[in-house]
């Protein structure tokens, strides 16, 4: 008997589109993910663009501000984006509808039907921040029908689960990939 041996595509190119609520630490994972370091941040006034080769693959990550006044412009920022990263503030309990508003409403647009879902779990040292699993509860990600999905929990500020949600999302758009091409 022969054995089949599938090769899995890597991209070369990937499209990260980072949303979620003003103050979340969307802008302290890009400058973490841009240097490996957290920097000082000021609130997003429009977007941030970085194109970052890592491991091979040419990455342009969007961080979008989050302010209420701003969701509006998000659907702008859709067309081809590979990997949605919507950052939670986990500690911040009285915004957590907010936020799952927030991302229902860019998980319902036709664009975003394709995209992988990584949710950061931000601020996990903070004291009395939600875990991973109790985030994916609220937001009802068990019910989520046709979407590939990951919570990650981390900490923006010293780094911790960064990589690893770009890792994970990474591998799924490979698989992704890798489908369409055996199609
Ligand atoms: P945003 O881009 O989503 O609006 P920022 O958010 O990246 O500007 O971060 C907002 C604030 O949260 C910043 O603090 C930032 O340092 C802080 N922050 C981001 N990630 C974490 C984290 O994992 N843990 C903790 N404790 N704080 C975090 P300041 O004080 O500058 O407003
Ligand atoms: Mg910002």
């Amino acid at each position: 008997m022969g054995s089949i041996v599938s090769r899995v595509i890597r991209p070369r190119y990937v499209r990260v589109l980072i949303l979620g609520l003003d103050a979340a630490g969307k802008t302290t994972i890009l400058n973490r993910i841009k240097q490996g370091r957290s920097h000082e941040t000021i609130p997003t006034i429009g977007f941030n663009v970085e194109s970052i080769k890592i491991k091979g693959i040419k990455y342009t990550f969007w961080d979008v501000g989050g302010q209420d006044q701003l969701r509006e412009l998000w659907k702008h920022y859709y067309f081809g984006t590979h990997i949605l990263a919507f950052v939670v503030d986990s500690a911040s309990t009285e915004r957590v509808d907010e936020a799952k508003e927030a991302l229902n409403g860019i998980l319902m647009d036709p664009l975003m039907d394709s995209c992988v879902l990584l949710i950061y779990a931000n601020k996990q040292d903070m004291p009395n921040s939600l875990t991973g699993r109790e985030l994916a509860q609220w937001f009802s990600l068990f019910q989520l029908q046709n979407r590939v999905w990951h919570i990650q929990p981390s900490c923006a500020t010293n780094g911790i689960g960064i990589f690893e949600g770009i890792e994970w999302a990474t591998r799924e758009v490979s698989k992704k990939k890798t489908r369409i091409m055996q199609q």
